[in-house]
């Protein structure tokens, strides 16, 4: 089964309410479809986020680097020759996104040629997860109406909040405002995108002591290195590196410095094949893990789903799963459904997901 073709599509789907964060905003889906076109007529799917402010890359990017790069690399390789690729793709440097995206394709392949789920492929310990909604910038009193109305309307009892303001008591006084009136029967954690100085994060988890957090994500750079160390050995709850931590060298690096105590694992930059890598470690080393969403669309969302349901250590605590709810539209001609604060697998073989062509048609870009 050989690869024949690799597409790499831009589209661009507005989000009805954008995503607001310490180190961006998002207010368009402005993603890359990727699709493995194979001999056997079996086409994998997948879709790559650009994310400029935490990979560098943007759609154009994704695309350039696709279609000059990856597409000949690869294009003749079986679909099962996955070291192959990888060792070819790793040959350039970056582009995290672009090369997760033909990874998920391929094992959406591979799926369907073995008629498996990919979830059931990559371990198959469940079929759902239980989602985490995050919870972007805005004055406190929209963050609480917010989250109570995606705890009413979809039943998500987990809320990663956006922290990594100034003054940084604003996110205090915003975390503060939703344990007060969601009350302890919710979970709450908090992801700074490096918008913090180490004092200060030091000064917000001090000050947050008595709201019970699960955890705090990239509260402040990794990059300042001795203050970053400072801040995660006084920390009473676990310190999860997000984008400090892209690729398993980095993983490694972070947690033996003493950077970090906790992954989160993005299907959007590592795939499933370097996802599987990283998860490994984490397990081999003790170490809790998170599914974080590099704001996916619907499709990335299947992807990440799949991956997080598929083995016990990325169940145990709720997956990312809920920023495609902001969006106006999407791709899938079947779209998801998070019932009860959680988010099924879909059955059948390799990923289960069909676009809706006609969508496709609309939200494209390069015709
Ligand atoms: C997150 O967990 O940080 C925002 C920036 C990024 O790289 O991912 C999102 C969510
Ligand atoms: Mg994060």
């Amino acid at each position: 089964m050989k690869i024949t073709q690799i597409e790499a599509i831009p589209f661009a789907i507005p989000y009805r309410k954008p995503l607001k964060f310490a180190s961006g905003e998002v207010h368009v889906a402005d993603h890359v479809l990727v699709r493995v076109h194979t001999d056997e007529g079996i086409v994998g799917t997948a879709e790559a986020p650009p994310r400029p402010y935490t990979y560098g890359e943007t759609q154009e990017s994704i695309v350039a680097v696709i279609d000059k790069l990856f597409a000949p690399q690869l294009i003749g390789l079986s679909a099962w020759e996955r070291e192959t690729m990888h060792a070819r793709m790793d040959r350039t440097v970056g582009n995290p996104t672009a090369k997760a995206a033909i990874d998920m394709a391929v094992w959406d392949v591979i799926g369907q040629a073995a008629q498996v789920s990919v979830s059931e492929l990559l371990g198959g310990w469940s079929d759902r997860m239980k989602v985490s909604h995050m919870v972007g910038f805005a004055p406190p009193e929209e963050m609480v109406s917010e989250a109570e109305r995606i705890r009413d309307t979809y039943g998500i009892t987990t809320f990663k909040v956006k922290v990594g303001r100034q003054p940084y008591t604003l996110d205090v006084e915003a975390c503060r405002a939703l344990r007060a009136s969601l009350g302890d029967d919710v979970r709450l954690y908090i992801d700074g995108n490096r918008g913090w100085s180490a004092s200060d994060s030091a000064r917000a988890l001090r000050e947050m002591d008595d709201l019970g957090l699960d955890f705090a994500e990239e509260l402040c750079p990794a990059d300042d290195v001795l203050g970053r160390r400072w801040l995660v050995s006084q920390s009473k709850i676990p310190f999860v590196a997000d984008e400090s931590a892209p690729t398993p060298a980095d993983v490694t690096r972070e947690l033996l410095a003493g950077s970090a105590t906790a992954i989160s694992i993005k299907t959007a930059r590592t795939g499933f094949t370097n996802s599987t890598r990283v998860l490994n470690q984490c397990e081999a080393m003790g170490v809790e893990v998170v599914i974080g969403n590099q704001i996916d669309g619907q499709i990335g969302t299947l992807c990440a789903v799949a991956f997080g349901a598929a083995h016990r250590a990325t169940t145990r605590r709720a997956g990312e799963l809920s920023n495609f709810l902001d969006m106006a539209d999407d791709l899938l001609a079947e779209p998801l459904v998070i019932e009860g604060g959680t988010l099924r697998v879909r059955e059948g073989s390799g990923l289960g997901l069909d676009i809706d062509q006609e969508k496709l048609e609309r939200y494209r870009l390069d015709r």
